[in-house]
This record gives structure tokens, sequence and C-alpha cells, in this order.
């Protein structure tokens, strides 16, 4: 697999030359300035290849190219932005940068509530608690039917903990879950949020994925005669948040994309991090039946706290946590092998250690939530040690 790492362009205080320190071979990024729905010019891909190849790296992966929401609710504009999608598409593939990532999650990207949960090791660690979400979703946007949407006891708990809270807990609550996560494209605040609800008021899972699949079916043929690979990043968490749907949570609904347009552009992002916060998606065995569709692996770790969909989790070691990650990797590196006997030329799929706890002097940088050099320099080492040993053949005697 090749070594990968995000990196969020010039604004980002983990910097290439360290990023080259850490073994790394080729680099994860967006243009991060360009809203959804825009294209991205050719200069601006060639300016930001050109830095990366100045460091000694290549630049292997988009993640993002984003998906608007006027494409994800359907809106007048969708067609056109398909278009520019497309003609993104292009200028990338001019620039020889050809697997792309995106992702169908409405309104809010990846979700946490807590971006710094003390471990027991002195590490901090980004976490999803499911009753901090419902007394944000309940008692601070005071959703109408959010009731409906969490169990008796996790609503009797966060109004119980919403009557103990500050402003300043209510702010940041807010804080870290409608604006803390790099990466995502969109801010929001508590009355853009609920105006943007408002738009999905009559799209449910189908609906919304009919609008997924008439985008795959407007961009795929694009990319295939390009020669690009896209790759749609599985829901984080993995069910739906604040009433809206969520439909690239689960087997079913990866295997559902990757057969809607058969392809080989058409294919996923398998986020260990994302996926591994449902109880019922067995990873490796996931991995092994989705194999030939997979262009991108992230590697990522969480620790179910009580296995409840929805649930509360944090994001663990990467060797730790709930997920079997040497058995993963196994099925990984078979996959390797595989597309290898087939003399497939994408046998060697780009991986990125996806996260990390903040650890030693992260908790001074101050790097992007998740994003920190020395945590993610830890994850990447440990899955390189796993990958060496399990790609490793003794010599013949
Ligand atoms: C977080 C990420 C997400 C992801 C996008 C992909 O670390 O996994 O921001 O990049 O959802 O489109």
């Amino acid at each position: 697999m090749r070594q990968t790492w995000r990196w969020f362009g010039p604004e980002d205080n983990v910097t290439l030359p360290e990023i080259r320190q850490a073994g790394v071979e080729g680099i994860v990024t967006a243009l991060y300035h360009i809203p959804p729905g825009d294209v991205w010019p050719r200069d601006a891909i060639r300016a930001r290849r050109e830095v990366i190849e100045a460091a000694g790296m290549t630049w292997d992966v988009v993640e993002s190219l984003p998906v608007s929401e006027d494409i994800r609710t359907g809106a007048p504009a969708a067609a056109q932005h398909f278009a520019h999608w497309i003609t993104s598409l292009e200028n990338l593939a001019a620039e020889g940068i050809k697997i792309i990532c995106y992702n169908f999650m409405p309104v809010l990207d990846w979700t946490r509530t807590d971006l710094a949960a003390p471990m027991a090791s002195g590490a901090t660690a980004l976490r999803f608690d499911l009753v901090d979400f419902a007394a944000f979703d309940l008692f601070v946007l005071k959703r109408e039917g959010a009731v409906a949407d969490y169990p008796n006891d996790v609503v009797a708990k966060a109004r119980e903990r919403a009557e103990h809270h500050s402003d300043a807990d209510r702010a940041r609550l807010t804080r870290n879950i409608l604006a803390g996560l790099p990466g995502a494209v969109e801010r929001w605040t508590l009355d853009s949020l609920r105006e943007r609800l408002t738009r999905y008021a009559h799209i449910d899972a189908e609906r919304l994925r009919a609008h997924l699949q008439g985008f795959v079916q407007a961009v795929v043929p694009a990319a295939e005669r390009l020669g690009m690979r896209l790759c749609c990043h599985p829901d984080d968490p993995p069910w739906p948040l604040l009433g809206l749907p969520r439909i690239m949570s689960t087997e079913a609904d990866l295997n559902w994309l990757v057969t809607t347009v058969p392809s080989p552009a058409n294919g996923v992002t398998f986020c260990t991090g994302s996926l591994g916060a449902r109880p019922d998606n067995e990873l490796a065995k996931m991995l092994q039946r989705l194999g030939p569709h997979i262009h991108f692996y992230h590697f990522r770790n969480v620790r179910m706290e009580d296995g409840g969909v929805p649930g509360s989790f944090h994001e663990d070691e990467h060797f730790g946590g709930s997920t079997d990650m040497v058995a993963v990797l196994k099925a990984a590196v078979a996959e390797q092998m595989r597309r290898q006997s087939e003399g497939r030329a994408d046998w060697n799929i780009p991986m990125r250690p996806d996260h990390g706890q903040n650890i030693l002097d992260d908790h001074h940088r101050k790097s992007a939530p998740g994003y920190p050099a020395i945590g993610r320099l830890k994850g990447l080492a440990e899955l390189r040690g796993a990958m060496l040993a399990l790609c490793h053949e003794p010599p013949q005697d």
C-alpha cells in the first residue's frame, strides 16, 4: 500500500518538510478555498501539485472534491454543478491526479462532540458522546421532533445534562459540533443550520439515494474516460444525524453504490474509523467482499463505548479500539496481492493513517483537531510495521 498523509494546504501547521520526515510517499489534499459547486481551475491545481513535488512527494489523492448541497438536495443548480465537477475532474486528470474522494453526508460532514477528551495515558482524543449530541439537538438547536430520534434514557440524561450547562458549555458544544472539524467544507451557525434542515424536510433516505444515483450516473462515465477512480467516503458517524438521512453507513449501502453504476471508476474509501462505530460492520470481512471496489484506505480505530446505533465512541490508538486492525490489514494485503496477480495497474492502493491522538508536543502545537503531527506519525509507524510484517516473504532456501 502507498503511504499517504492528509495535508490541509499552506495553512496547515504540520508542514510538508515535516510530513516528508515521517516517511510519507504521497499527499492527500484539496483546494479548500474553492466553494463547493465551483470549478477547480487547472492552474490552481498545478500550483498546488508543484508545491508538493518540490517537497519530494506527489499529490496522490484529492480529499475531497466537494459535492454541493444543491446536488444533495436535487436543487435546480445540480445539473450545472455536475458539469463543474466533471470540469474539475478533467483539470485534475490533466495534472495527473486520478483518485478522488468525496462524500454524500447531508449538511454536516464528520461530527464529534468533544475535540480533546482526556485518555488514561495522558493523550487526548476526539469523542462522540450521544448524550451530549442529544442535549445539543434537543435543548440548544431545539429541533422539532428530535425527541423521537433518541432512546428514552438518552433523552432523560440529555435533559439533566442540559440543566447544568453554562452558556460556555453550550457554546463549546455548538462549536465542536458545527464548526470544529477540519476538512468539512461548510461552517454552520445555529440559524444557518436550521435554515438548511428545512431544505431536507422532504428528503428521506430513498430520495437522497436517488440524488446520489443521479450524481454517479452523471460523473462516473467522465471519470472512467479520464482513467480516474472515484471513492465515496462513508458516513461518520454511520447513522442519521439531526433527522438527516445518511446512506453510506453499512456494507449494504456501499454495495448499493458500487453496483448502481458498475465501473472501475465507481468505488469507495474504506474508512475503518467511520464504519467501525457500528458493531454490525464486520470490517475485515467487509474489506474482503468490497475489495475490488476500494480505491483508498483510512486506517483508524474507534472504541465503541456502548455498542449502540446510535451510540457513543472515542478515537482510540490505531491498534487499540474495537476494530481488529491486524485482521483488517491482512485483508488489505490479500486484496493487494489479488490485484497484483490479476495484473491490475491499481494494486498499490493509497492508505493514510487517519487521525491520531494528541500526544507529546501535539498538546502545545494546536494542529487541526484529529490531525496532530506526532499522534499520526505514531499511527503511521505502527501501521507501516504491521504492513511490512504482513507482506514479508522469507527468503527461499
Ligand atoms: C475526517 C474525514 C472527513 C472526510 C470527508 C471525505 O477526518 O474522514 O472529513 O475527509 O468526509 O469527503
